[in-house]
């Protein structure tokens, strides 16, 4: 996954053909694209294979499952062209390795260490240095760091030495991209915050703005 504008735009728009136009409109401000089950399940999976003819795409399936499932999840995203999936950590060691063996060289495993939500605080947050240092022993690309508490960021960047840390919870809840990425991140993901924009080109160009100064 490149590392230019260290903007992700989170493609949670449920048209296909919307999507698809979106991904264009702000394709020179961001450098990937990550989808989720309300665009997939609405547009079905072939929109990672779509989409993966333009950009980088990372599947966020937030994959909680026994080894089994993992690999057949991972696996499945994987030969359909994305770059990166994302899983979650807390399924323990044995279920994160798979995900990380089932990519092999060919994509990269993020995995969630704390939610960016407020319920993200209840059972995530108290063990997300745990789950970090276990993902490091799993050998996964990086982590998903909530910038709507930037500390917890340092907190993650501590242990991930330089593993990449993605961070979601910028504009509709609450984050600022500046404050994530200098807390650590290398990159912000943003969702609403563009494509619901009137102008989502604009919006995108802004936040990447934002992103350079705080660099
Ligand atoms: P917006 O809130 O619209 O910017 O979207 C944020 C995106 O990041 C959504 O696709 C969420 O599913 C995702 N996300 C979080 O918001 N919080 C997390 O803790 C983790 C993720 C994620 O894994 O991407």
């Amino acid at each position: 996954m490149r590392k230019e504008t260290r903007l992700v735009l989170a493609l949670d728009e449920t048209d296909g053909a919307k999507a698809l136009d979106l991904a264009e409109a702000v394709s020179e401000h961001i450098d990937a694209v990550k989808i989720n089950w309300p665009l997939v399940l609405s547009a079905g999976p072939d929109m990672i294979d779509r989409l993966a003819e333009k950009t980088d795409v990372i599947c966020d399936f937030k994959v909680a499952d026994i080894p089994n499932t993992v690999r057949l999840i991972v696996g499945n995203a994987v030969d359909r062209g994305a770059s990166a999936v994302i899983v979650h950590a807390f399924t323990g060691e044995d279920s994160l390795t798979e995900a990380v063996e089932t990519a092999g060289g060919r994509a990269e495993i993020y995995a969630v260490t704390e939610m960016s939500h407020p319920g993200g605080t209840a059972f995530t947050a108290p063990h997300a240095e745990e789950m970090a240092r276990m993902g490091v022993r799993c050998g996964v690309a990086g982590f998903i760091a909530p910038a709507t508490r930037p500390e917890r960021i340092k907190a993650i960047r501590a242990i991930a030495g330089d593993r990449r840390i993605l961070s979601p919870g910028v504009g509709a809840q609450g984050g600022s991209a500046a404050a994530a990425l200098k807390a650590g991140a290398d990159y912000a993901i943003v969702g609403r915050a563009i494509y619901g924009a009137d102008d989502p080109a604009a919006a995108a160009r802004a936040i990447r703005e934002e992103i350079d100064s705080a660099l």
